[in-house]
């Protein structure tokens, strides 16, 4: 599904976040920065060692990544120049302030794409796997944070890079929903 939003194209495909092309991708990360499964497996075999050599720099000189936050490290071997790490929270039911984190580890991933020039980035559903967030509320905050971003002008793709048909389906929905949520307004 293409979406376009000003000038910027809004993707949603399935697919392997390591395989994409664009000059950043996003890693479902944890705070440590040390890696893990899911995303964050599959992307620092794919990039080689490389990229927790640099992950082990960030950690000496800047420590732990929170929740919400990120970090940015090269691609290694991988077709993105950029990796950037981004934390997303741990579901623990909805009252820990899960919701503002993940919208944070969204929107800081885009400032830090902005603000090192890139244009195009891919993510994938952060924290929907391993962190269990619900991931028809994750992608109704993913999008939003996407849609609303203030400088999305600066970004000519996003390419959000579900893993599974039904995951894919689930953003599709998502989308029209905020449609016509906002179209009512
Ligand atoms: N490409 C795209 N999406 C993928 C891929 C892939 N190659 N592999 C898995 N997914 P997760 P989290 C989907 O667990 O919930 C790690 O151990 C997956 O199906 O990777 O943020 C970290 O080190 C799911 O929909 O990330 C942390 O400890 C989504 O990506 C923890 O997991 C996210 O699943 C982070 O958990």
């Amino acid at each position: 599904m293409n979406i376009t939003i000003g000038n910027t194209k809004l993707v949603l495909l399935k697919g392997d976040i390591t395989q994409q092309d664009t000059e950043a991708i996003v890693n479902a990360a944890n705070s440590s920065l040390m890696g893990g499964g899911g995303v964050d497996g599959a992307i620092h075999r794919a990039g080689g060692p490389q990229i927790l050599e640099e992950c082990k720099q960030i950690r000496a000189t800047s420590g732990k990544c929170p929740p919400g936050q990120c970090v940015i490290t090269g691609g290694g071997n991988l077709k993105a120049r950029y990796v950037i790490h981004a934390v997303g929270p741990i579901w623990y039911g909805g009252n820990k302030n899960e919701d503002q984190l993940l919208q944070s580890a969204y929107y800081n991933s885009l400032q830090m794409a902005v603000e090192k020039g890139i244009k195009t980035i891919s993510f994938p559903s952060i924290s929907t796997g391993a962190y269990r967030f619900p991931i028809e509320r994750a992608a109704k905050i993913c999008l939003t944070t996407i849609k609303h971003f203030p400088r999305l002008g600066e970004l000519k793709e996003v390419r959000m890079v579900l893993f599974s048909d039904r995951d894919l389906e689930v953003y599709k929905n998502a989308w029209k929903e905020i449609e016509l949520e906002e179209n009512e307004k």
